[in-house]
């Protein structure tokens, strides 16, 4: 006979006395026929996904064993909700308890009763924390990465997907990097729309990299303008993948580094407006290099105008570009580091493009 697997529960509690509740979940989970508690992480205090306005949560993570099988364990589940008053109510209203199947063993399951690894889980920091307190090391069977990776992506935010808005994936990350080699071969796979940076047709840029400052403030407007028309809620249809080799807040970062005080003022201004009316990604890649590698790629492709920028400045864009995604809570954040990573490699971005579908909403 095969031997008890390895099972993560999800716990949850936000009506009536919270840790009890969860303290009676996991008791009632010991007694499952067939099944122990192995331990149990902490309880967390977490805000509600969803409908803020809802009493805060309790949230925990259970490990368990047992030789149930995944649709015997979830019906058990639903058994102990039951009996320690859950109501079946409406989706994500207030519970006394709500227990979620999180990782069966290894086991992919989806069918129209159950879907393992909870489909979920790896937005929810509240649900990651636990697992990467119980053991960090686990590995999500579809994503193929560590809880704690997971995790890391997440900021500590709690994200949901959301199909009424176009799914936006934007490929981030400073001069030289290899954006636009990886955005063309994720638009390839995701057969999706493309929207590349348009600084072949900025007339100001060239000569701003040529060192006529008094020019820096035309090229950024410019460039603010060429976003605005291409994240405009209006020109992209709820659900559609778009995949961009920016992200919007990267022009504020150039803005501090290319304009004068004067020029800055007035941008800023301009900059917070415009903010406000374009869609947010929904994940985020952002490529990581060196600023040596990054500009030898840059001799390398030869672009007349790039030939003139100088180490200092792509040091002082890493700088920001790391402070803009430790910081990022609009979306999850893949760090992909180019020394363990080759857009050229076929497999790695395979790999990749497996992992967005994970973030994306269907
Ligand atoms: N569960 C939900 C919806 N939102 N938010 C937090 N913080 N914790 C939860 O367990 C939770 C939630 C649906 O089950
Ligand atoms: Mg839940
Ligand atoms: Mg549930």
């Amino acid at each position: 006979m095969a031997g008890p697997i390895t099972v993560y529960i999800g716990l949850g509690s936000n009506l009536g006395d919270r840790p009890e509740f969860i303290n009676k979940a996991l008791k009632l989970l010991g007694g499952i026929e067939q099944t122990k508690l192995v331990r149990a992480s902490d309880m967390i205090e977490t805000i509600p996904l969803g409908d803020k306005t809802q009493p805060k949560f309790l949230n925990a993570v259970a490990e368990i064993e047992t030789t149930l099988s995944a649709d015997d364990l979830h019906k058990k589940l639903i058994d102990i909700e039951t009996a320690l008053g859950k109501v079946p109510a409406e989706k994500w209203a207030p519970r006394t308890i709500d227990l979620d199947l999180l990782l069966f063993g290894d086991q992919i399951i989806d069918t129209s009763r159950l879907a393992v690894p909870h489909s979920q889980m790896h937005l929810r920091s509240f649900v990651l924390e636990g697992l990467c307190q119980l053991n960090a090391e686990l590995i999500h069977p579809v994503i193929k990465e560590s809880v704690g990776e997971l995790a890391a992506r997440l900021n500590d935010c709690d994200f949901a997907f959301n199909p009424d808005v176009p799914q936006l994936i934007s490929i981030a990350g400073i001069i030289g990097v290899g954006k636009t080699t990886l955005t063309n071969k994720l638009a390839d796979l995701f057969d999706s729309k493309l929207l590349f940076e348009d600084y072949d047709k900025n007339p100001f840029m060239a000569d701003v990299y040529a060192g006529k400052k008094e020019l820096a403030l035309d090229s950024q407007l410019y460039f603010l303008n060429s976003r605005l028309q291409q994240l405009d809620p209006g020109a992209l249809k709820p659900s559609q993948i778009v995949i961009t080799d920016y992200v919007f807040e990267k022009e504020l970062i150039y803005a501090k580094l290319l304009l004068d005080e004067n020029q800055l003022a007035l941008y800023e201004k301009v900059y917070r407006q415009s903010c406000l009316k374009v869609i947010a990604p929904v994940l985020v890649i952002y490529m990581m290099d060196s600023p040596q590698s990054c500009l030898e790629k840059i001799h390398n492709r030869k672009r007349p105008y790039e030939q003139q920028i100088q180490p200092q400045l792509l040091e002082k864009l890493v700088f920001d570009y790391d402070k803009l995604f430790n910081g990022w809570k609009t979306c999850p954040v893949i760090h992909l580091s180019m020394s363990k990573f080759d857009c050229n490699n076929s497999r790695d971005v395979d790999n990749l493009a497996n992992q967005i579908k994970s973030y994306i909403a269907k």
